[in-house]
């Protein structure tokens, strides 16, 4: 899904504040890493979910250093290597819109809304490739409920952050920013879907999303916005980054689908992070048990 590659970016775009925020980027790594190594890390109280998938996930060090963050840069080393100057601490996420009581939430706020659980995910990424993930989070619906929505919210949309001083993705238009994704209500509301604060146990990595991302295991992997800071009910369909930036390309749902091949290659299989073989993608991500019946009677071709 890459369309700009770093290795396009002339040496003439490169700006003098381009190379200031390097430098800034530079030691606001070293600074991060030091702050790591001296802070207790928080481990997460979590209980197992019934809804884990039953494979063996992915090693930390995997899920940690081969991520899509391009408001950090669009190589899978960038958001490691540039995320830790996102600032995590406070955070807020408005949740708005067709709510009866729209409400500010906290991030302490978010994890008295339910029980933290540990959800071994597959997540499927677009570009042909997927992991196994142990998140730790909550469903989104408990949130949701929280705010009342009224009888007009059919759709939620997500937005990510939006500063250029944490990322400097955003100084580049790979993206019209902010990161913006969308799920329609029922899909929002199904026990799948979580906010996500965690993972292997401890609080996220900045790469992963820091402090709370979204994560739709049946979808591909661009719907799971990182790095929430707004979720807006609403009566139309949002508009979303990636259907916006290639609209043959990304379809608003998005769900996996190895019949649907992507206009310039297959999604009939994928390869597992630190596997050789090649996999058979499953249809909705090895989840069609639980979620074919939302989209009864569509063709998914169409609404791809
Ligand atoms: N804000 C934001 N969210 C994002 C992305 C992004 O670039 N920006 N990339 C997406 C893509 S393409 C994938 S595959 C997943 C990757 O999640 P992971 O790095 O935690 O594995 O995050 C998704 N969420
Ligand atoms: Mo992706």
């Amino acid at each position: 899904m890459l369309i700009r590659r770093p290795s396009d970016v002339l040496p003439s775009e490169i700006t003098p504040r381009d190379v200031f925020l390097n430098r800034r980027q530079f030691m606001a790594t070293a600074a991060g890493s030091a702050l790591l190594a001296g802070e207790a890390v928080a481990a997460l109280k979590t209980v197992p979910s019934r809804y884990s998938a039953s494979e063996k996930p992915n090693s930390l060090k995997e899920i940690t250093s081969y991520n899509n963050f391009y408001e950090f840069g669009t190589s899978k080393e960038d958001p490691a290597a540039n995320a830790g100057r996102l600032k995590t601490k406070p955070w807020q996420i408005v949740v708005e819109g067709e709510a009866g009581k729209p409400r500010i939430f906290g991030l302490e706020d978010l994890l008295k809304l339910a029980p933290l659980e540990e959800r071994i995910y597959r997540l499927r990424c677009v570009e042909g490739w997927s992991m196994v993930i142990p998140w730790v989070g909550i469903p989104l619906s408990s949130l949701l409920k929280q705010v009342a929505p009224t009888g007009n919210a059919k759709f939620v949309s997500f937005e990510t952050l939006n500063d250029p001083k944490q990322m400097p993705g955003l100084l580049t238009r790979v993206l019209d920013w902010p990161y913006r994704e969308g799920l329609r209500m029922d899909e929002a509301m199904h026990p799948l879907t979580i906010l996500a604060v965690g993972l292997y146990g401890e609080v996220l990595p900045n790469q992963n999303g820091a402090p709370v991302r979204l994560v739709v295991p049946w979808k591909y992997g661009f719907k799971s916005i990182k790095s929430v800071v707004q979720i807006r009910l609403q009566a139309q369909q949002p508009q979303t980054s990636w259907n916006q930036a290639a609209p043959e390309e990304y379809g608003f749902y998005s769900n996996v689908n190895p019949a649907v091949a992507h206009p310039r290659w297959s999604q009939a299989s994928e390869r597992r992070i630190g596997e050789f073989f090649k996999r058979k993608t499953l249809p909705f991500n090895g989840y069609a048990d639980q979620v074919a019946s939302l989209y009864q009677g569509m063709d998914l071709k169409k609404y791809f």
